[in-house]
């Protein structure tokens, strides 16, 4: 094992063994195979929006200092964790996970051996693990599971719904969660019914700007 890789594990290890209290740690954890899924995961300004658009809206900070944690309530943390090139990793990310103070992964994997969201879920249960299928061709092997070790997993590259989808079983547990969760889609509603006026009192072409 290299040095930066048995730091990193070092780091989760210890972080697990401390009693910080959970306004200090993250709730949630997302992870992915490798940095060029983090447009997919987190989203970006060409493409669609992500995970981290989600959480960032409903109001949640991400954590990049376990020693100096945001002021914010809820927090999350973001790694990569290759399943395949750092199976030491991922095995040390999600044993700890539960014992970091995390309630919900967010993991996503491309390619057709997307085995990072499945095998954290095996490792982390029965903290819950919501997947992401960062390509088409990674569904099957993210859904794939046995009967008897559960996953929940969202369309490919939809990491947006699965950062609500974990915001939504915090909120359980958290009301105040729950009343951005409605703002949310107050406003999400709003916006369908402010698009579906506009077109009609615009007219098609106007609206899609023909000539
Ligand atoms: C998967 O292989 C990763 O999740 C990524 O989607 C894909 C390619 O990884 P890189 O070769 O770009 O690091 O494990």
């Amino acid at each position: 094992m290299t040095d930066e890789l048995d730091s990193l594990i070092g780091t989760l290890e210890t972080e697990a063994s401390r009693d910080r209290p959970p306004e200090e740690t993250p709730e949630i954890g997302i992870i992915m195979g490798s940095d060029s899924d983090l447009d997919v995961m987190a989203g970006s300004e060409e493409g669609r929006p992500g995970a981290y658009d989600a959480l960032t809206e409903l109001g949640f900070v991400e954590q990049t200092s376990y020693d100096e944690p945001p002021e914010a309530r809820f927090t999350f943390e973001t790694y990569v964790v290759s399943a395949h090139r750092t199976p030491d990793l991922l095995y040390a990310y999600a044993e700890t996970a539960a014992a970091r103070g995390l309630d919900v992964i967010i993991a996503g994997a491309g390619g057709k051996s997307a085995d990072l969201p499945n095998m954290t879920a095996s490792i982390a249960y029965p903290l819950p693990v919501i997947g992401v299928p960062v390509q088409e061709k990674s569904v099957d092997s993210v859904i794939g599971m046995p009967q008897g070790a559960p996953l929940v997993a969202v369309d490919a590259g939809k990491s947006f719904n699965a950062a609500l989808s974990a915001v939504q079983m915090l909120a359980r547990q958290h009301p105040d969660l729950e009343d951005r969760l409605r703002a949310y889609h107050e406003d999400l509603q709003a916006g369908v019914a402010d698009v579906s006026r506009d077109l009609h009192e615009r007219g098609t072409p106007d609206f899609q700007g023909r000539e």
